[in-house]
C-alpha cells in the first residue's frame, strides 16, 4: 500500500512525527440543567489535548465527559492522568499520519479509555491536515455532505420549561426534532411529561426519547406501546447496557424502532447487537469508539447489518462537535441525522469562530484540518485551577 503522504515533499513528510502532547482540564458551565437519568450536570467538563509535531504545526482534539465517571467510565482526571502518563509517551517521535499504526501503539499502552484516545487521535488528524492544507473529512474517505439535521435536547424534567425552550428553537429554525431525557422520574410521570410535549408540540416537531439504561425489560415493554401513540419516533437505550438480548425482545414487539448507544462502544459490541439484531439504529460517539476511523469501523458494521446511523454526541464543544462532524461528512448514509448541539448549551465556547447552526442543520466548517481554531485565552479561562 503506497504512502497517503507520497505526494507530500519529503522534507515537510519527514517532520510529520510527534513533537510533544499537552492535555488540559477545562469545565465549562451550561446554559442550564441538563438531567439524565443518572446524574445531572450545570457544567460540562472536557481534556483539550494540543498535539504539536516536530514541523511546527498543531493539531487540537476533546474528550468530553458527562458528570464525571457515570455516563461511561472515564473522567477527565482520569483521562488527563492516563495521556499524560501512558498514552503521549506511547506516541512522541511516532509519525503522527500512520492513524492506524498510532491507536495500535495507544492500544498497547492503555486499556479502553476510549475518550482520551479519541481526543489524541482527533489531534492527530486534525494536525496531518493543517500540515497538508486539506480538512480531515478529506483523510477520512471524502466529504459525502457538508451539512446535517441536528436534534436538540429536551432535559430540564420540567415540560413547562422544556415547552417554551422547544418552541424558541422551532422560531429560531435551529431544531425541529427534540430528544426528551427520561428514565429520571416514574416512567408514569415521563409518559405524563411527554404527553404534555407530544400535545404541545404535534405536528411541528418529532420527539425521540432517551432513558439513558434506566429501565428494565417489563418496564420497557410496557411503555414502548404508550411511547408509539404519543407518536415518539425512537427510543434510546431504553435498556442497560448488558442487555443486548432483552433489546432484540422489545425490538421483536410493536412498538417504537430502537437506538443502541451505551452498549456499543467497540466494533465487536456492534457486531453483536447486530448477530442478535438488537437495534434499529446505532448512535456514534467518539468517546465510545476511540477514534476516527474506528467511529467509521463501526458505522460500516452497522450498515452492513441495515442498522441506521446517528450522529451521537456528549455535549462536546465546537472542537470535538466539528471531529464528529468530519466523521460523519464521510458516511454514505445519516438517515437519523445528528445532534451535535453542544456548543450552543455552552455559556462559552473554546475555539475563535464556533460552529454555524442555521435551517435545522449545523454546517461542517471549512478550512483545513479540523476548521476550528482554539481560543487560548477561553482554554484558560475555563482551565481547572
Ligand atoms: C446520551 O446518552 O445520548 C447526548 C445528548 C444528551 O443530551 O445527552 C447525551 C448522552
Ligand atoms: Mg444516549
Amino acid at each position: 500500500m503506497p504512502d497517503s503522504l507520497a505526494l507530500v515533499p519529503a522534507d515537510l513528510r519527514n517532520d510529520l512525527s510527534i513533537h510533544s502532547i499537552r492535555s488540559t482540564i477545562v469545565d465549562v458551565p451550561t446554559v442550564r440543567r441538563h438531567k439524565l437519568s443518572s446524574l445531572s450536570v450545570t457544567a460540562q467538563s472536557y481534556v483539550i489535548v494540543e498535539v504539536t509535531l516536530a514541523n511546527g504545526a498543531t493539531g487540537i482534539g476533546e474528550a468530553a465527559t458527562l458528570g464525571g465517571p457515570r455516563w461511561s467510565e472515564e473522567s477527565v482526571e482520569a483521562i488527563k492522568a492516563n495521556i499524560d502518563a501512558h498514552l503521549a509517551p506511547a506516541l512522541i517521535g511516532q509519525p503522527a499520519h500512520r492513524f492506524e499504526s498510532a491507536s495500535a501503539l495507544v492500544d498497547g499502552a492503555a486499556r479502553r479509555n476510549n475518550a482520551a484516545k479519541a481526543a489524541i487521535d482527533t489531534a492527530l488528524h486534525d494536525a496531518v491536515g493543517r500540515t497538508l492544507g486539506i480538512p480531515v473529512a478529506q483523510l477520512l474517505g471524502g466529504t459525502v455532505r457538508d451539512s446535517f439535521p441536528v436534534l436538540w435536547t429536551l432535559a430540564s424534567g420540567d415540560p413547562g420549561q422544556e415547552i417554551e425552550e422547544a418552541e424558541a428553537k422551532l422560531a429560531a429554525r435551529l431544531h425541529d426534532t427534540f430528544k426528551v431525557k427520561i428514565g429520571a422520574q416514574a416512567p408514569a410521570a415521563d409518559l405524563a411529561r411527554l404527553a404534555r410535549l407530544a400535545g404541545a408540540l404535534g405536528g411541528r416537531a418529532r420527539l425521540i426519547v432517551d432513558a439513558n439504561q434506566a429501565w428494565d425489560e417489563t418496564t420497557a415493554a410496557r411503555c414502548l406501546p404508550a411511547l408509539a401513540d404519543l407518536g415518539v419516533a425512537l427510543v434510546e437505550q431504553p435498556l442497560p447496557a448488558w442487555n443486548i438480548a432483552g433489546l432484540a425482545r422489545l425490538r421483536s414487539r410493536p412498538g417504537v424502532p430502537i437506538m443502541a448507544d451505551e452498549c456499543v462502544f467497540s466494533a465487536h459490541d456492534m457486531l453483536e447487537v447486530a448477530r442478535q439484531a438488537a437495534a434499529d439504529v446505532v448512535s456514534l460517539k467518539l468517546v465510545k469508539h476511540g477514534s476516527l476511523p474506528n467511529l467509521k469501523r463501526v458505522a460500516g458494521i452497522a450498515e452492513a447489518a441495515g442498522i441506521g446511523l446517528y450522529g451521537g454526541c456528549l455535549l462536546e464543544s465546537s472542537i470535538g462537535a466539528a471531529a464528529h462532524l468530519h466523521g460523519f461528512a464521510t458516511l454514505r448514509e445519516l438517515a437519523w441525522g445528528c445532534e451535535h448541539f453542544g456548543p450552543q448549551i455552552l455559556t462559552g465556547d473554546l475555539v475563535v469562530e464556533p460552529l454555524r447552526f442555521a435551517d435545522f442543520c449545523v454546517h461542517l466548517p471549512e478550512g483545513p484540518g479540523l476548521g476550528v481554531t482554539l481560543d487560548r485565552d477561553r482554554l484558560r479561562h475555563y482551565a481547572r485551577g
